[in-house]
């Protein structure tokens, strides 16, 4: 294996306890995988070169759990974080599993469920400060709905834009270093769920009290769920400075919430992904959101994680020869180009610039002849990542 494709620190590789931790039941059958303990966990991860490791309060300590408990059970996983060298760049709360929260967390219809998700998400926000966490992720699973009847959407945004005005005030008293990251789902497990596509998420935190403290943990599955472009919707976190973290992994279209491994579904779209990524400079955690197949044993599940990292560093030296492939970017350079004359025209709006628009005469019909050659352009793309260029 090149070493180009080795995971290493400076790369920012996470996965979620619950990710590597997946026993693979689903729907319609049990766990096929043995109960792996947080602890060993964390040497899975250390072992396929990971830098980072996430958690939900309830992965690490049980709902159960007295405070004695939880207190050792930290203490046990702080010091083989320690010994394996793993940060903990993010945490989050399970606000789904518990039957208390099956009508929601934080848009609950009932005033005890939603203090109670309030006081939960406190206390896991504590513990992932504790771990180090400077990233707080909100999923709202269970904030929808099977039918309308039951909850009136607009008292549904107004108890959610509660619940995130009343956290990120928790946060500035304690004085914690802490942003939260909002991750939206179109559905699954309820009907329809809240705020169902990050740019519903980004439209949403312009409207809470601490927009600064907010941004958003867009997930390749959720946005492909609903068929958009998964890259678009992280272009327009980026331009609003607003993509705090992000969950990797792949999907097919239109289906239940796979979580598959990293580019293994759309590696065209995984590509251009990781290219923006990379273009722009996003410096935070690349997390992987996802689990081994079922069909796979523990060697399987550190296939998969290795897979992940290993992909995405593919799809980063692919990035690299494609902005140095002197025939696709003279192919871009030509559609892009203009002469002086365009370039005047599209100048800032001055008076006299929008009089010489309102006066130029275009030549429609050309403008309308000229081929683009992206039929060229993207089958050399396909010609690069599939290997033959
Ligand atoms: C859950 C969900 C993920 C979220 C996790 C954070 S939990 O597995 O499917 O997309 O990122 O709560
Ligand atoms: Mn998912
Ligand atoms: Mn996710």
């Amino acid at each position: 294996m090149s070493s180009l494709y080795e995971p290493r620190a400076e790369h920012k590789f996470s996965f979620g306890l619950w990710t590597v931790g997946n026993p693979g039941a689903d729907q319609f059958g049990p766990r096929v995988r043995s109960h792996r303990s947080p602890v060993q966990l964390v040497e899975l991860l250390a072992e396929v070169g990971a830098w980072g490791v996430n958690l939900h309060d309830n992965d690490l300590v049980p709902i159960d759990a007295s405070p004695a408990q939880r207190q050792e059970i930290v203490g046990e996983f702080k010091v083989a974080l320690e010994k394996h060298g793993l940060t903990v760049p993010m945490a989050t709360t399970n606000l789904f599993s518990d039957p208390a929260f099956k009508d929601g967390a934080f848009t609950a219809n009932d005033p005890k469920v939603r203090a109670y998700a309030l006081q939960k998400t406190m206390q896991a926000i504590d513990l992932g400060v504790d771990l180090g966490a400077q990233t707080y992720v909100c999923w709202g699973g269970r904030e929808g709905v099977e039918s309308d009847a039951s909850k009136n959407p607009l008292v549904a945004l107004q108890r959610y834009r509660h619940a995130l005005d009343f956290l990120c005030s928790y946060v500035r008293d304690q004085g914690y270093d802490l942003k939260f990251a909002l991750e939206a789902k179109p559905n699954e497990p309820r009907s329809d769920i809240y705020l169902p596509t990050t740019g519903s998420m980004l439209a949403f935190i312009a409207t809470l009290d601490h927009p600064e403290m907010v941004g958003v943990n867009p997930e390749v599955a959720h946005e492909h769920m609903c068929g958009l472009n998964f890259t678009h919707a992280v272009a327009q976190a980026w331009d609003m400075g607003k993509l705090f973290h992000i969950d990797l992994n792949d999907q097919n279209y239109s289906r239940y919430d796979q979580d598959l491994r990293f580019g293994s579904q759309n590696p065209k779209a995984a590509f251009f992904l990781v290219k923006f990524l990379e273009e722009v400079g996003y410096s935070g955690p690349r997390h992987f959101d996802a689990h081994a197949y079922r069909s796979e044993d523990w060697d399987g599940v550190k296939d998969f994680a290795r897979g992940c990292m290993r992909s995405y560093l593919i799809f980063k030296e692919k990035a690299r020869a494609f902005a140095e492939d002197g025939e696709i970017q003279a192919l871009i350079a030509e559609v892009t180009a203009s002469g002086q004359a365009d370039a005047d025209l599209l100048g800032p709006y001055d008076a006299e610039r929008a009089d010489a628009l309102r006066k130029h005469v275009f030549d429609r019909v050309a403008l309308g002849a000229r081929g683009l050659a992206y039929e060229k352009l993207d089958q050399l793309t396909i010609d690069l990542l599939s290997g033959v260029r």
